[in-house]
């Protein structure tokens, strides 16, 4: 997280349990790892999950197991399973320009989200800061857990579930943000670190 990002390629360390959570932004595919006997549809709109602890290093094939249209047959990949001091080295040496954090943080600028959820904004929207994992209380009673699902839905739907204690006038991003920045807009959100903030 916030390190690597690769493409058709997927680069994990021995003998260390791999959570893989997926989601697609067109239509339904599969990731199949026929080494480690595992399959999972990946779904628009809905994150899906798998973990495996590899223990045998290599390289394997991955594919796509769900027929989703033309060169369905050209989409597939390699897992590399590294020994851990390896894997270090990788993640240190083949830097990626820009971690998902970081490329997060300026996405979260560019689409206007820090105007009302920076501190010293005018707008009184919540703090995102420490959100990650925490309960969320609802307008009309309930919680929700602030996990990756709830963060996209808030985006795209805002009206869905609204907050208690807040007025809501975050417009909605519905078609407005392809499914990358969705995902780099998470994964800053979610390595945003709570400040003493209520
Ligand atoms: C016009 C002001 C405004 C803008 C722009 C805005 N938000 Fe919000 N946001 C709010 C308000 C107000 C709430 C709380 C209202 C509610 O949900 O009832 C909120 C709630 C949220 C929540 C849920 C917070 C919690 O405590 O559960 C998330 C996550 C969020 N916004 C992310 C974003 C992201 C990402 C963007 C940019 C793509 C964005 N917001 C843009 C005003 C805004
Ligand atoms: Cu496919």
């Amino acid at each position: 997280p916030g390190g690597q990002s690769e493409i058709n390629d997927l680069h994990v360390p021995l003998g260390q349990p791999v959570v893989i959570r997926m989601i697609s932004q067109d239509v339904i595919h599969a990731l199949y790892i026929p080494a480690l006997r595992i399959q999972m549809d990946t779904i628009p709109g809905r994150y899906t999950e798998m973990w495996f602890k590899a223990d045998k290093a290599g390289s394997f094939h991955l594919f796509c197991s769900e027929y989703c249209g033309t060169d369905h047959s050209e989409m597939d990949g390699t897992l590399t399973i590294m020994q851990p001091a390896d894997y270090q080295t990788w993640l240190t040496h083949a830097a990626s320009s820009q971690t998902l954090v970081s490329a997060g943080e300026t996405v979260f600028q560019s689409y206007g989200c820090s105007a009302c959820h920076r501190a010293n904004s005018t707008v009184k929207a919540p703090s995102l800061a420490g959100l990650y994992g925490k309960p969320v209380p609802l307008e009309g009673g309930g919680t929700v857990i602030a996990d990756d699902s709830y963060i996209r839905d808030k985006i795209l739907n805002p009206d869905a579930q609204k907050i208690a204690g807040y007025k809501q006038t975050m417009p909605s991003y519905e078609g407005k943000i392809p499914e990358d920045d969705l995902i780099r807009l998470v994964a800053y959100i979610k390595a945003s670190k709570d400040s003493a903030h209520d």
